[in-house]
Order: C-alpha cells, then sequence, then structure tokens
C-alpha cells in the first residue's frame, strides 16, 4: 500500500521567547517540499496550518511556566489531527513550530501504538517541567511532559497521561542539558547519544544501535527533529544555537537510514526561526532533509513503499 504523506503545519512560537517559527511552515513550504515529495512518485496532502489563538496570549500563568494556556489549546487541536492522520492511514508529516509541539504531535500518535518509540533528534533533551526549568518555556518540556511529568494541563492532553514510556525514548544530538533533565534522564535509564558519541561511534552504528533498542517494543516510532541537532554553522535559523552539532551530512545520513527501516510512522521538524535565518537557507535544508528521508537521494521507490531493510 502506497501511503499518503498529510503534512501539517503548526505555527507556534509562545513555546520560547522568540518570535519567528510561527513562520516556518510556510517558509519552508515556499522552498518547494510539497512539489519535490510528489515528484518522488508520494502522494501528498497539505493540510494547512493548525490555527492559533493569540488573543488569550499571556507571559506567566503559574509559576514559571509561559502560555501555558494557548499551547494546551493548540497541542488539543494539533492531537485530534494527528490521530485523524492516522486512522486514515496516513504519514503525519508536521512541520513546527517551537518544539512545544511535540506535546500535541505525541498525544495524538501514542493512542494508535502500545508502545509509540520516540528518537528525539535535538541538542536539548526538552525534559524539564516548571520545578526545574532555567526559562519557564514549554519548548523545553515536551518530552517531561509526554511522559507524565510537569504541568496537568499538557500531561493530561489528549484525556490520557504517560503517552511515553522513558524506555522508548532516545535522544540524539543532546549537549546542553539542565541539571534537572539529568537527573531524570539517569533516574529513568534513558538512552543518549551526543554529539561525541555520534563523532566517534559514526552516525550508521548510532542509527543501527537506536532501531535495535527500539525494536525490542515499539510497534511505532516517532522521529522529532529539532533542526538545533545540527550544528548552527550549517544550520543558522534557530533560536537556541548549540555549538558542536551534529552535521548536516551525518543528519542527513540518519534520517535516510531511519526511514528505510520501515518503522518510523510519523515525524516533526521544529524551531526553524525564519526571522533569525539567513537567506531561508534553514527552511530550504530542512526540506531537503525532509526530502532526503523519504529517500530522494537514494531509490525513488523506497519512498513510495518503505520496505524493512538491514541497517549497514
Ligand atoms: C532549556 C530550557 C530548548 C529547544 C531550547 C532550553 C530548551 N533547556 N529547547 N531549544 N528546542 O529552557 O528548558
Ligand atoms: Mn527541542
Ligand atoms: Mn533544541
Ligand atoms: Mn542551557
Amino acid at each position: 500500500m502506497k501511503k499518503t504523506v498529510s503534512i501539517l503545519g503548526v505555527p507556534m512560537w509562545l513555546g520560547q521567547t522568540r518570535y519567528g517559527t510561527n513562520l516556518a511552515p510556510d517558509t519552508i513550504r515556499s522552498t518547494g517540499l510539497v512539489e519535490r515529495l510528489r515528484g518522488l512518485h508520494l502522494e501528498v496532502k497539505d493540510e494547512g496550518n493548525i490555527p492559533i489563538d493569540l488573543t488569550g496570549r499571556c507571559k506567566r500563568d503559574g509559576k514559571n511556566i509561559k502560555n501555558v494556556k494557548t499551547i494546551a489549546k493548540c497541542s488539543e487541536k494539533l492531537a485530534a489531527k494527528v490521530s485523524d492522520i492516522l486512522e486514515q492511514q496516513c504519514f503525519p508529516l508536521i512541520l513546527g513550530g517551537d518544539h512545544s509541539i511535540a506535546i500535541g504531535t505525541l498525544a495524538g500518535a501514542a493512542k494508535h501504538f502500545n508502545n509509540l518509540g520516540v528518537i528525539w533528534y535535538d541538542a536539548h533533551a526538552d525534559m524539564n517541567t516548571p520545578e526545574t526549568s532555567p526559562s519557564g518555556n514549554i519548548h523545553g518540556m515536551p518530552l517531561a511532559a509526554s511522559m507524565g511529568l510537569g504541568h496537568p494541563a499538557l500531561t493530561g492532553i489528549g484525556g490520557y497521561q504517560g503517552k511515553i514510556k522513558p524506555e522508548n525514548i532516545v535522544l540524539i544530538g543532546a549537549r546542553d542539558i539542565d541539571d534537572g533533565e539529568r537527573q531524570l534522564i539517569a533516574e529513568k535509564n534513558i538512552k543518549v547519544y551526543t554529539t561525541d558519541d555520534v563523532n566517534k561511534l559514526g552516525i550508521e552504528r548510532v542509527i543501527r544501535e537506536t532501531i535495535e533498542y527500539l525494536a525490542q517494543r515499539c510497534d511505532g516510532i516517532h522521529l522529532s527533529f529539532d533542526l538545533d541537532g545540527i550544528d548552527p554553522k550549517e544550520i543558522p535559523g534557530v533560536g537556541t544555537p548549540v555549538a558542536n552539532g551534529i552535521s548536516y551530512k551525518d543528519s542527513e545520513k540518519a534520517v535516510q537510514l531511519l526511514f528505510a527501516t520501515g518503522r518510523i510512522t510519523s515525524a516533526e521538524f521544529v524551531e526553524v526561526n525564519s526571522i533569525l535565518d539567513s537567506d531561508n537557507i534553514t527552511a530550504q535544508l530542512t526540506t531537503n532533509l525532509v526530502c532526503d528521508m523519504f529517500g530522494e537521494k537514494t531509490k525513488g521507490k523506497m519512498a513510495a513503499e518503505p520496505r524493512r531493510q538491514a541497517l549497514p
């Protein structure tokens, strides 16, 4: 069966403080994403953007958490939409927006699986709670919220708690981890590959180990790709650049290898900031990355019909 790719934009920026991530879904589209995916003989449906209500915007709704009501509202809409897309047997391709949107994506996706695995490709762990967060920014909290930790308005999205089990998470590229996050990672024994690990082991091995690790339990895998996982020298348009990132070349290889396993059931690309970007280069590279994921540079056929292949 040929799967339809359903593109959904989430123009959210209130998970952090820099305006501009809200523009990314459309700037990414403007670089020709839909046309290129169709060029790979994929069925593509552009579902447009989730409407975001900015009228209720407030700075701090509670203790050390910003814009929680607006983000919770958006997350509910997104969760329902992602769930619909999966119900229709389509592949959700979500374009952020800041990383707070993962709360909604995961709430919508996880209920379709017994054990949804998550690959968190990011410079950050995004595992803070209002108690541990240095910023109160919700884009630093989505993975904790998805595990059931943090503000109840976020952990309860979709009407259930604990979407993702800690043993079904792999972090790749993490290199700016806060104390509270470090504690949580140790306590829950969460698997982490830093950039140094990637450089030492090679990206092929990291991806092979990741899939082997998750495939023990998981019946679906979501790829949550924060562009700041890539080195900021190559990806200028992100709000929180962190040095010593994974190279674009390795990242491209990573998404190709992951998708080629046939086990990735949804994906999101987040944190592109079109105001901080320079000449849309980050939006353009994001489009390239998405197209590479679907096999643009490998085998055209693999894109339409991902097969389970042995990894190198
Ligand atoms: C920090 C916080 C973060 C993304 C920055 C930063 C979190 N750990 N996440 N950029 N995508 O404020 O919680
Ligand atoms: Mn992130
Ligand atoms: Mn990040
Ligand atoms: Mn930090």
